[in-house]
């Protein structure tokens, strides 16, 4: 995920980390995307506002993508929700923060996690669920730390700029970048063979997803995931979608917990995003668990050092979220609107390819490329500020890399820098 400087204060570091792996999770193919204009320049590889600036998380369909993740998590768990079990608890303690002069705003528990009600119970819930044992998870929440930081990070940003592809475009597809992707790909050349042969997903995507996320794993996150997620499990900033992300994020502590143990890492030992996102790749703990792959064969799966792994998941992520490998390798086609507009309604049908080419044609759609009548197709609109907006038909597999990160911008910024790296390492080099 990406980057964005979100201050001039040096606190943030140079690059941002896309988060949106939040949506990895089982998303509604009806679900509107999201783009994200540029917002502030890149400049910190770890702050993730850049590729999907703020403004997108807090749009409906961000909500309701939460709204979703969180309940995949909530029904792939046998027992009671927690978020239900926690529901009556909550109340009460609402009750008496108001009945002692607190309130019930955003800053319950700010500094001091271990004397939180809600952790305990959070805490409760894992040695109930899970098996942990109680005194650990006390002396582990101990030294868990508030992050003020990853709760700035997630206030939604200002009103800015207009969406512009072209500026969002260059901050992804440049030398640095591209030079950084040929490395990476004539380094894992075998991961990159394999995972193309067994997943149908070719190597300049799986490049263009890494590249953009962590610029091949330069940028990685340098908060504690368990500082982060707690923070924002707990103390969510005060946004209308307040009570829907903080059981994402308990959701996503709930994984993290379960990561960790499974995998025998100290948890505080880990370290991602401001949102909690996790490796080259930048997974959410709870996509971690759903669909990263061990593919190096070493018995573990880990997504910070091996790029094998983070090769081989991001792989099967997008196999798990609709990539056909029988698919033409085009997956957008350059498209042109007629003026009569009619075709309006074509966009923002969700993230997906559901129109065919006579469908197009009859709303005033078309393209210079011969279109597969067979074929599905979404109209993409992909703005540039002043300028004229460029128009796009994706395909299936243009809209399985969306759910990697809920934009249309970020795809098609996927899908340009791995074919220029890919043109990089020479264009008749396939791997
Ligand atoms: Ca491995």
């Amino acid at each position: 995920m990406a980057r964005y400087n979100r201050s001039n204060s040096g606190f943030f570091q140079p690059f941002f980390q896309p988060f949106f792996h939040l949506f990895h999770a089982r998303a509604s193919t009806k679900l509107p995307r999201l783009d994200h204009h540029p917002g502030a320049p890149q400049a910190c590889p770890h702050q993730m506002r850049s590729i999907l600036p703020f403004p997108i998380r807090l749009t409906s369909s961000f909500i309701l993508a939460l709204l979703l993740a969180a309940s995949s998590v909530t029904q792939a768990a046998s027992s009671p929700p927690f978020e239900a079990s926690l529901t009556m608890e909550r109340a009460k303690a609402s009750v008496a923060r108001l009945a002692q002069g607190g309130n019930n705003g955003d800053n319950d528990y700010r500094g001091d996690f271990s004397a939180s009600l809600e952790v305990k119970l959070f805490l409760d819930h894992m040695a109930s669920k899970h098996g942990f044992k109680r005194s650990e998870l006390d002396a582990l929440f101990a030294k868990v730390n508030h992050v003020k930081a990853t709760i700035q990070l997630m206030k939604p940003a200002p009103p800015g700029k207009p969406k512009n592809w072209q500026a969002y475009r260059d901050r992804f597809v440049e030398t640095v970048r591209i030079n950084a992707g040929v490395k990476f790909w004539n380094d894992n050349l075998d991961a990159l063979a394999r995972a193309q042969k067994q997943y149908g997903v070719p190597a300049n995507i799986i490049v263009g997803i890494i590249g953009v996320e962590t610029v091949y794993g330069r940028v990685t996150g340098n908060f504690r995931v368990l500082d982060a997620l707690t923070t924002l499990a707990f103390d969510y900033p005060a946004t209308p979608n307040r009570a829907a992300r903080m059981a994402f994020f308990k959701g996503e502590l709930e994984s993290v917990l379960l990561l960790t143990r499974s995998e025998q890492i100290d948890p505080l030992s880990l370290l991602g995003s401001y949102a909690g996102a996790v490796g080259l790749p930048q997974f959410m703990p709870s996509s971690i668990l759903n669909y990263a792959i061990d593919f190096d064969g070493d018995g573990h799966i880990d997504l910070r050092n091996s790029s094998a792994d983070a090769i081989g998941s991001v792989a099967n992520f997008l196999t798990q979220h609709g990539w056909q490998r029988n698919d033409p390798g085009t997956i957008v086609y350059p498209a042109k609107v007629a003026p009569h507009q009619a075709w309006k309604p074509l966009i923002d049908l969700g993230l997906a390819a559901t129109l065919h080419s006579d469908q197009l044609l009859a709303a005033g759609v078309s393209s210079d490329v011969p279109l597969a009548p067979d074929m599905l197709f979404g109209l993409v609109d992909l703005q540039n500020g002043a300028q004229a907006t460029e128009y796009w038909l994706g395909t299936n597999n243009f809209y399985a890399i969306t759910h990697y990160n809920r934009s249309y911008f970020y795809a098609m910024s996927v899908i340009e820098l791995g074919r220029a790296v890919r043109l990089a390492r020479g264009s008749d080099l396939e791997l």
